[in-house]
């Protein structure tokens, strides 16, 4: 796969790992889609339409790129789709280890499998936050159980899941569903408070692994399995907006981009709600960069996060 040499064109000074607080991991991988195929070319997209993309954030007052976002080489293991999970586990951890804020652009969302894994392992008494069409609970789809069909199967077992916008999935997935945890997109959509009830489930730590298809495809058509009855554009980001307040969001997954050369609004949206994420992230902890005084504001990371920002660590 062929990468922009800095993630969307930004100046090299705010590209380098050593300075970065952000890093983003493409993962290029398509093995085991079901339908339209096509999400290998989803970080392409993704990272085409970000060049095109303004670098301030109206709403957030900010141009968080500055806080540097290191591009990290693709993941492009697909020997297996069992050796791209355990690829996809490792890197993640590494950067976890360098103190950095994650972050992971599919492919398909059978990555997520190891990158949750990864988070898993980082930060204690995990959430994630699971932001999808599907229920992706199966424990084994045509033979695997690193389909994308079985994406938060292990993160059920092993981490508490919350899942928002469900409005696909087989019945034998409901037994494994806790129903005080999963967010119907029926139900959110006569429900006013759906919102806060889904925070009011959530750990401190947060991961969240936002699948494309979560969105309404009059919105985002280019993704491997459109659904009807989404999430709009702006409850999107109230919602997100409120997650990166209210928790301590460690770091997200960005899934099934499945891109169309002659729909571009797909790669744009993408491209956009990415760079909110990280605006989200870092301007919601903007005041405790001028203070000193109090441990719990050296951070900006926050509240129960295992990270140490390194430019504070010989305090
Ligand atoms: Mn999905």
């Amino acid at each position: 796969m062929k990468t922009s040499k800095t993630y969307a064109g930004i100046p090299e000074m705010y590209s380098k790992i050593e300075q970065s607080k952000i890093v983003l991991i493409p993962v290029p991988y398509d093995g085991t889609s079901t339908w339209q195929k096509g999400a290998d070319k989803g970080p392409q997209a993704f990272l085409e339409a970000s060049e095109n993309m303004e670098l301030y954030d109206i709403e957030t007052d900010s141009e968080v790129y500055k806080e540097g976002v290191f591009l990290a080489d693709a993941i492009t293991e697909n020997t297996s789709p069992e050796t791209m999970v355990n690829a996809v586990h490792q890197t993640t951890k590494q950067y976890i280890n360098k103190n950095k804020f994650v972050t992971i652009f599919g492919g398909e969302h059978s990555i997520s499998i190891g990158t949750i894994r990864a988070f898993n392992e980082c930060f204690n008494n995990l959430s994630v936050l699971h932001i999808d069409a599907h229920a992706d609970l199966r424990k084994e789809y045509e033979g695997s159980k690193y389909n994308h069909a079985c994406a938060v199967y292990e993160a059920n077992q092993t981490t508490n899941l919350v899942q928002v916008g469900i409005r696909s999935m087989d019945i034998s997935e409901k037994r494994e569903m806790n129903l005080d945890k999963v967010f119907f997109a029926h139900d959110m959509v006569v429900n006013e408070d759906w919102m806060d009830d889904a925070i009011d489930q959530l750990t401190d730590n947060v991961f969240i692994t936002l699948d494309l298809d979560a969105i309404d495809p009059s919105l985002l058509p280019s993704t491997g399995t459109p659904e009807p009855g989404g999430l709009f554009y702006y409850e999107t980001l109230e919602f997100l907006k409120k997650v990166f307040s209210d928790k301590n969001v460690v770091g997200f997954d960005i899934v099934e981009l499945c891109p169309n050369p002659t729909e571009k609004s797909s790669d744009f949206l993408a491209a956009k709600l990415y760079y909110k994420m990280l605006s989200y992230k870092f301007s919601s902890n903007d005041d405790t960069y001028d203070t000193d005084d109090a441990l719990s504001s050296i951070n900006p990371f926050s509240k129960l996060s295992k990270f140490k920002d390194e430019d504070y660590e010989s305090i």
